[in-house]
């Protein structure tokens, strides 16, 4: 077993704070990810909450603030569950720094995405309780976890816009796969925001605060927004460039592992597609020849609305080195885009361009 719990074939892009993500066969191996699997993106050290001190405090433009024990919550709010996907926005960062280095930033493979059934209460339901006001227009959620990559150093926090908080899938979540919230997954509550950015789903949660305008904090005004190709991260102001939220579709290759050496003889490609909020993955395809000719991937594994799918096709390469490319569709007919360059952003965030992966088949 390795650090926090997870096995000993993450790969681990730092200790402190903790950055990690599973294998690409560990993702592979099923449609929902087990916890000791599953990706964990942190932006300053692990928190330890005493469970038995902690209270989620609800406040800011509402008729009555709320303070509550787990427990209350618990007894309070009817328990949900909803299967999601959680995808940082950093995710496949590694295919954008080919193109241009992106200094200070984790260069994530395919792996900055993990699938787990979230139970807890509904946010909506805690907020109707508390009553937000109508000049609410955005709920921000707080942790103590303070980030010293924040300019200036602050504990972190984020917000999503009324519309989102009051959605049916949106979450505060005590367990994860059955099991109460690890540690490093934020317990003991975290806000699960099914479609966005995993930034969002702000753990070790504390504080609930109904706003009239968005979180003012160093992860909502400055980082996870895509800032135009031209522009310098470093000098960028807060509020320069697009608000990351809702995100779109993508799809990578787990299986078998970039660079690996095949023998001959029909060979699966297994990966994973995921499509934007309100839609569905409509078809993925598969190139065994460098984007020359496809195939249509079976497609399996759904769990609603909130959750990828995986998907495979068994395909004969050709000999020597091969490029296996992978694409998909959504149910709005939109499509990935060819190549990493256009996409590539000071940050970057959101890439979504075709998956490709390297193989030797003799
Ligand atoms: N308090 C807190 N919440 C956080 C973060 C963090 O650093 N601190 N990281 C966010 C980011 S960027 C992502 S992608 C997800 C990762 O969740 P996981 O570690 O459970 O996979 O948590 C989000 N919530
Ligand atoms: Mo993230």
């Amino acid at each position: 077993m390795g650090i926090w719990g997870k096995r000993d074939d993450m790969l681990v892009h730092a200790r402190q704070p903790f950055n990690a993500e599973p294998s690409p066969a560990a993702l592979a191996g099923a449609p929902t990810t087990p916890v000791d699997a599953f990706y964990s993106r942190n932006h300053g050290p692990v928190p330890d909450l005493d469970p038995a001190q902690w209270k989620l405090e609800v406040d800011g433009l509402v008729g009555t603030p709320l303070r509550m024990s787990l427990e209350e919550l618990r007894e309070s709010f009817d328990e949900v569950e909803v299967t999601v996907t959680l995808q940082c926005a950093g995710n496949r960062r590694a295919g954008l720094i080919a193109v241009r280095d992106i200094p200070g930033e984790t260069p994530w493979g395919p792996g900055a995405i993990s699938t787990a059934r979230f139970r807890g209460a509904r946010l909506a339901d805690v907020l109707a309780r508390a009553g937000a006001e109508p000049r609410t227009a955005h709920i921000a959620f707080h942790a103590p976890d303070v980030s010293a990559s924040a300019d200036p150093p602050q504990p972190y926090a984020g917000s999503i816009p009324l519309g989102k908080a009051l959605a049916p899938e949106v979450l505060l979540a005590w367990t994860m796969n059955d099991v109460p919230l690890p540690r490093v997954h934020g317990a003991p509550l975290r806000a699960v925001v099914p479609g966005w950015i995993g930034a969002r789903s702000v753990k070790w949660l504390t504080r609930v605060t109904a706003r009239s305008t968005p979180s003012d904090g160093y992860f909502q005004t400055s980082a996870y927004r895509l800032l135009p190709a031209g522009f310098h991260a470093d000098r960028a102001a807060p509020g320069d460039g697009t608000e990351l939220g809702p995100t779109g579709l993508n799809c990578d290759i787990l299986s078998p592992d970039d660079g690996a050496r095949l023998p001959r003889g029909p060979v699966e490609i297994i990966g994973y597609a995921l499509a934007g909020e309100g839609r569905a993955v409509a078809r993925v395809e598969v190139s065994p020849d460098g984007a020359r000719t496809w195939t249509r991937a079976d497609v399996y594994g759904a769990d609603g609305p909130w959750a990828w799918r995986h998907w495979r096709a068994t395909v004969n390469l050709p000999a020597g080195e091969v490029e296996v490319v992978a694409r998909a569709w959504d149910s709005a007919g939109a499509s990935m885009p060819e190549s990493p360059g256009p996409l590539w952003n000071p940050k970057g965030y959101a890439n979504n361009s075709w998956a490709r992966v390297r193989l030797h088949r003799r």
